[in-house]
């Protein structure tokens, strides 16, 4: 199967002087969440790639023969990733399943925009998905809304994923080892993931739990040293880093 994921662009919020320094104009750096989704996916589907609009252009001709067509969103570009998947439903005949946080809490409004919503974490669900679509059966497995007629069928929560352990594998996506001299983009690298605390208005501990669930320090590591050699094409991002011209600074999330 053919399958592409997109992660929609974050438009400035404002055009004006104050916001020349926005993300997506200066800082781009692509969702973690969908290159460890399409990671896991290409252990078992050779032809997975993914866009982010904030890397590069999508190449219409290329998502709109996909055989499925995922794509992630936040709060803050929800609408454009409901555009997107509206195009495309138009456009081709490929399935379209939005998943991430934004989806995740609001599943009866994505599901007007899209043929699946898949809630949660995608880690364990995406394979599971992959193969009912393989097989011609419905999609009727837990972390998947749908709309039928007039109503949000929701087939329930899944557990969380206990192993996290995932290397992203960062030339599944489009442009992105192209851009990556670029000092507005950093390299990314996730710890953990959930929050013990429970701050009123903070959605993340509803989508992924109160209970910090952690990759094992090797798997980290590994990843760091592959997140350095990725980015590592010549021009040093951390150069400026007083005394070690030839220093690295990752984001590390924990
Ligand atoms: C790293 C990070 C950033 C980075 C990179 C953002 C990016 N493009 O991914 C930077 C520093 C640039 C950033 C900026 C901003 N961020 Co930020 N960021 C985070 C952070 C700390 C981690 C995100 C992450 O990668 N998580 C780990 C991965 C594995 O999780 P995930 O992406 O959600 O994906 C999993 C699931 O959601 C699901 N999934 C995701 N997509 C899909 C798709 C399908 C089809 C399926 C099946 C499943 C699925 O499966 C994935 C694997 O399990 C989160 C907080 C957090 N801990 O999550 C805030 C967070 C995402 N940021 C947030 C915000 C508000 C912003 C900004 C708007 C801040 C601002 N005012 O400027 C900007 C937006 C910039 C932009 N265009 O991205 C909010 C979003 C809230 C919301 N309701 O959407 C969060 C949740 C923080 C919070 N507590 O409120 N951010
Ligand atoms: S992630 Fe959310 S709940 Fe956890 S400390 Fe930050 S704001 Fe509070």
């Amino acid at each position: 199967m053919k399958i592409r994921f997109i992660e929609p662009g974050n438009l400035p919020y404002r055009r004006s002087l104050l916001n020349y320094f926005v993300y997506d104009k200066y800082v781009r750096t692509p969702s973690h969440g969908l290159l460890t989704l399409a990671t896991i996916v290409n252990r078992v589907e050779k032809d997975v790639l993914i866009y982010s609009e904030s890397i590069s252009k999508i190449r219409w001709s290329d998502v709109l023969d996909a055989d499925v067509v995922f794509i992630g969103i936040f709060t803050f570009n929800a609408n454009r990733g409901y555009e997107l998947a509206e195009y495309i439903r138009e456009n081709s005949k490929a399935l379209v399943a939005i998943g991430g946080l934004h989806a995740t809490l609001n599943y009866p409004e994505a599901a007007l925009h899209c043929n699946y919503v898949m809630v949660g974490e995608g880690d364990e669900l995406l394979p599971e998905f992959l193969e009912c679509v393989r097989k011609g059966l419905p999609v009727d497995i837990p972390g998947v809304a749908y709309q039928s007629c007039d109503r949000v069928i929701y087939n329930g929560e899944r557990p969380v994923p206990q192993n996290i352990d995932v290397i992203p594998d960062r030339d599944l996506l489009f442009n992105y080892k192209k851009m990556v001299g670029y000092n507005t983009i950093w390299p990314q690298v996730h710890a953990s993931r959930g929050c013990p605390h429970n701050c009123d208005y903070c959605a993340l501990v509803h989508a992924f739990g109160r209970t910090v669930r952690t990759r094992s320090p090797e798997n980290v590591v590994e990843d760091i040293r592959q997140a350095i050699a990725f980015h590592d094409n010549g021009r040093r991002l951390a150069a400026e880093l007083p005394g070690s011209p030839n220093a690295w600074r990752v984001y590390v999330s924990i």
